[in-house]
């Protein structure tokens, strides 16, 4: 597959859009692209004051990118936002190939990636609403969707009885869903008498989440350079320096302009946060938009209500710092640490740095909140 990404420029309206310029969030598109398993052949930027409500891009830049087809040889345009159905569709009748929006395609990734009942269910959820709005009769473009078994109602249309079929599908899933999130309470509830403290590790994705939890638990959990790695939360018991027990847990990564679908529908796997007694944050200190990073998981964790939660800051990758550091040494990196990032613990978890001082920091939180 053959993808073409288009942005939009930074006075997008959107919040985080001054934060987040329209190329590196574009960059981020094109990782993303290429973990749902498309190649990237052409990229392009749009500066608007406010999205085109038709086309979300101009009339100009849709023949632009049409222009280009015979060049590029593109089979699938991504929109670095959400388009509406609308949108979507008009863009598809002027260019003549597959659109995708941003949250279609984290839609894609995640349903390559769930293995867990619990995961797939939420994935599939997911799936059932976006598509719903944008149900035309014609082909659906997530194709794992179980097409029509459709005994048609008395005068329904086939559109008709596919929506009916959709939203049956979505009320069962809700059931099912519910159920997992009753058995995850009661396991909390039970956890919680047995008065182990929790701490879960929280990031943007590939900070090294996963990493960290196979350097502190020994938990041989997946660890790859892609996003998304990590979709089913894990939890495994570690010792904390004092000698006392905790639970550590690993769950899916953040990412700015996360699909709301998909918070909402990751609620189950999300709400493990709830028990947490601290929060783990992982920052890959070394990339380029760390603090963009770090402040989109804050503001993530403010949304799912976490916000009075305690929290230590791990500065994660510091072995590819003192790398560039050109054997400075640890004072090298360490005074290199960003202003924002000054109360965080360096670490590596790839090395196994600093993971004592991690912890240490972490039972002094737990105790303070005591
Ligand atoms: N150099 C270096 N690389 C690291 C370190 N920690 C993690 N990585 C690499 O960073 C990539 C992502 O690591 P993961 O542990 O999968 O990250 P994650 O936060 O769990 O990512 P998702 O589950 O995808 O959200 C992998 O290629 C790791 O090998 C570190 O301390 N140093
Ligand atoms: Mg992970």
């Amino acid at each position: 597959m053959k993808h073409a990404a288009i942005g939009r420029g930074p006075r997008s309206g959107r919040p985080d859009g001054r934060r987040w310029p329209a190329e590196v969030s574009l960059e981020e598109l094109a990782l993303l692209a290429d973990t749902a398993g498309a190649r990237v052949v052409g990229q392009t930027v749009q500066r608007l004051d406010s999205q085109h409500p038709a086309t979300y891009i101009g009339k100009g830049k849709v023949e632009e990118v049409a222009s280009q087809r015979l060049e590029l040889g593109y089979t699938t345009v991504i929109f670095d936002d959400e388009l509406t159905p609308s949108q979507q569709r008009n863009l598809e009748k002027a260019l003549d190939v597959k659109v995708l929006d941003r949250t279609a395609l984290i839609l894609d990734i995640f349903a390559q990636h769930a293995r867990t009942r619990e995961g797939r269910l939420q994935v599939e959820l997911a799936q059932h609403e976006y598509i719903l709005p944008r149900l035309r009769g014609q082909w659906s473009h997530l194709e794992r969707l179980e097409g029509r078994i459709g005994t048609r109602g008395p005068g329904e249309t086939q559109l008709e009885t596919d929506r009916r079929l959709i939203r049956d599908k979505i009320s069962s899933l809700k059931r099912q869903i519910e159920q997992v999130r009753k058995q995850r309470a009661l396991h909390r509830r039970q956890r919680a008498r047995q008065g182990v403290p929790v701490l879960s590790l929280v990031g943007y994705t590939n900070a090294g989440k996963s990493t960290l939890m196979r350097a502190l638990s020994g938990a041989d959990v997946l660890v790859e350079d892609r996003l998304f790695a990590t979709l089913d939360p894990v939890t495994r018991r570690i010792r904390l320096p004092s000698g006392a027990t905790a639970l550590l847990t690993d769950t899916v990564g953040f990412i700015q302009k996360l699909p709301t679908q998909l918070v909402a529908a990751f609620r189950a796997t999300l709400e493990e946060l709830e028990e947490a007694a601290l929060l783990l944050h992982v920052v890959d200190i070394t990339h380029p938009n760390a603090e963009e990073q770090a402040r989109t998981v804050e503001e993530t964790l403010v949304e799912l209500g976490l916000a009075d939660r305690p929290r230590v800051l791990a500065l994660n990758k510091v072995d590819l710092l003192e790398e560039e550091g050109s054997g400075k040494g640890e004072e090298g990196w360490r005074t290199a640490l960003p202003a924002w990032a000054r109360g965080g613990v360096p670490v590596s978890a790839a090395k196994g740095w600093g993971l004592g001082e991690l912890l240490r920091e972490a039972e002094r939180a737990l105790a303070a909140e005591r």
